[in-house]
């Protein structure tokens, strides 16, 4: 087949190594950098017959996220900017591993069952982060998809929620906005900016923001952003990319990981800081308090604080719109309680990995959605959307109304809908602390974290634990469930599940309990029961303590 000819060609040029085989995880391919050219111009060939298939232009971003410097890693963005279907995500892996003479035959073979006309246009979207390896990688990509003819265009060095950003807004014929950075910074800093300007009485300490760029993507459009901002927020960058490694001992990952201030930021008592991981789509903040304890105020706090401005705005605007909050099972029990309790609000609980809290946000008239680690965005349905703009246009409705209607509409639009994004959500949460005159500590605390703990254990094959209930609860192996719940029962507060990782061969334990000893001890009694039950490999795991 003629059409062909150019893939069979150019693929020889990014060739496979024989019996490396790679899956699409949770968040795209991820590995060492140096085993990832052939995938790279893989995706580009899928994401070609995605565009076909979706008649729609389609995102391709070489990132590895948290990673360190030396990996790299790729996914695909659908044309509404979440995240690619799930059946694709297997012809991905498909693809990724056919050896170097089944390549055309395992791409016939996606072509036929999804029935693609290759006469349809092609249209591609290329964004990569700083990492070394990412401009070659992106090319290998472009390669893949200028081989069957799809059309591309490159951004270059962006964030990954800014490609999302984009693809959207082509897909919508501008309607989310304009697929420029030019047009991302403008509509971001103009809803922040109606929404901060009219505040009364803002020192220059609460316009002042210490960040952590964790010397990635995300300082990079920092800076780039800043002039359009910079009246109402001084951000002071660290861990800028000028010097220091991605990710290394910085970064929103190491923060919430280590619980403890990333190296790099000078930070006084009291001051509001915050870390940005690699590519840029997740954030946490911290402060030390005067006792010189860190505080961190991660995905949970994060959703309680958002949650908490949205629901007091629809009061206010005498709008019945359902908020509802989306969390996985490392939400902390306080926030959990204080939601439901306290705010009355609806909270679901998904499987880990945002594609799982991104489809069950969508299910409310607006779902707000964060992983603990930092990861997450709010989505608005189209009717909520609607009725919010009706009513900012209504004239027979009353100032106060009004006022609270006009501020949601500027929350829609300061919000990138498409992925959760670290300089998106950073601009909402300063402009809910400015409207609600809140320091980070009147934050902190609306609620106390219980004291909790995470462990890994390594077993000769994490696929042998099975989970339910949003991976609260483990089906096989057979007694590990009932172990947990009996070392649950013997502490306060307490709550405890394991599962598979989903990027890195352990299996992963989390407890919670009413002291950090308690925690520690519970977490390191479950880790010895998987290790005894679930095929642990090398010694039992030792106690914290
Ligand atoms: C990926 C996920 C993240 C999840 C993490 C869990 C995306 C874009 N990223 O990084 O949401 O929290 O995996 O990792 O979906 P784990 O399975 O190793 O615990
Ligand atoms: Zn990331």
């Amino acid at each position: 087949m003629a059409e062909f000819e150019e893939v069979a060609q150019k693929s020889k040029l990014h060739p496979k190594p024989e019996g490396l085989t790679l899956q699409y995880g949770t968040a795209g391919f991820r590995t060492n950098a140096k085993h990832l050219d052939h995938i790279m111009f893989r995706m580009g060939l899928l994401a070609t017959l995605r565009s076909k298939k979706t008649k729609s232009t389609i995102g391709v971003m070489v990132t590895a996220s948290h990673n360190p410097e030396e990996d790299n890693g790729v996914k695909l963005i659908d044309p509404m900017g979440e995240m690619v279907a799930a059946t694709w995500e297997e012809y991905a892996t498909q693809l990724a591993n056919a050896e170097q003479d089944h390549l055309l035959a395992a791409l016939k073979d996606i072509i036929e069952k999804e029935d693609i006309s290759m006469s349809e246009a092609a249209s591609v979207y290329i964004g990569r982060d700083t990492r070394p390896s990412s401009a070659a990688l992106s090319q290998a990509v472009l390669d893949g998809v200028s081989s069957l003819g799809g059309k591309t265009h490159d951004y270059g060095l962006v964030s990954t929620p800014q490609l999302h950003y984009m693809v959207c807004c082509c897909n919508t014929k501008g309607r989310y906005g304009s697929a420029t950075l030019e047009g991302y910074y403008q509509k971001l800093s103009q809803a922040f900016l109606q929404l901060t300007h009219n505040v009364p009485n803002r020192t220059d300490d609460q316009k002042r923001l210490l960040l952590d760029g964790a010397n990635g993507i995300g300082a990079l459009k920092m800076k780039e952003l800043e002039p359009f901002i910079r009246s109402e927020l001084q951000v002071v960058l660290s861990n800028d990319g000028s010097s220091g490694k991605l990710n290394h001992l910085c970064g929103a990952d190491y923060v919430k990981v280590q619980q403890k201030a990333p190296q790099g930021v000078s930070m006084g008592v009291g001051e509001r800081c915050c870390s940005f991981d690699g590519d840029a789509d997740r954030i946490v903040y911290y402060y030390t308090d005067s006792k010189n304890c860190f505080h961190l105020l991660d995905g949970d706090k994060i959703a309680t604080l958002i949650s908490t401005f949205l629901k007091e705005l629809l009061t206010q605007a005498g709008l019945n719109l359902q908020v509802a909050v989306v969390q996985t099972a490392y939400a902390n029990g306080s926030s959990t309680r204080y939601l439901e309790d306290v705010m009355k609000v609806a909270v679901c609980c998904t499987k880990t990995g945002v594609k799982h809290l991104h489809h069950a946000a969508q299910e409310y008239d607006i779902g707000v959605y964060f992983e603990a680690n930092g990861h997450g965005t709010v989505l608005f349905s189209k009717a909520a959307q609607k009725q919010i703009v009706e009513l900012v246009k209504d004239s027979n409705v009353n100032d106060e109304r009004k006022h609270a209607a006009k501020l949601l509409e500027n929350t829609v639009n300061l919000i990138n809908q498409t992925v959760g994004d670290a300089i998106s959500d950073m601009l909402v949460i300063e402009a809910v602390l400015a409207i609600r005159g809140m320091s980070v500590q009147d934050w902190d605390e609306i609620y106390t974290d219980l004291p909790n703990r995470q462990l890994k254990v390594t077993v000769s094959d994490r696929r042998v634990i099975n989970t339910t209930d949003a991976e609260r609860r483990a089906v096989t192996p057979e007694g590990l469930q009932d172990a947990i719940d009996s070392l649950v029962k013997k502490y306060k507060n307490a709550r405890s599940f394991v599962r598979p990782s989903g990027t890195e061969d352990v299996v992963r334990v989390y407890a919670e309990a009413d002291t950090q000893e308690g925690a520690d001890r519970l977490a390191h009694e479950v880790s010895l029961a998987v290790h005894r039950l679930a095929g642990g490999v090398g010694d039992e795991p030792k106690p914290l303590h």
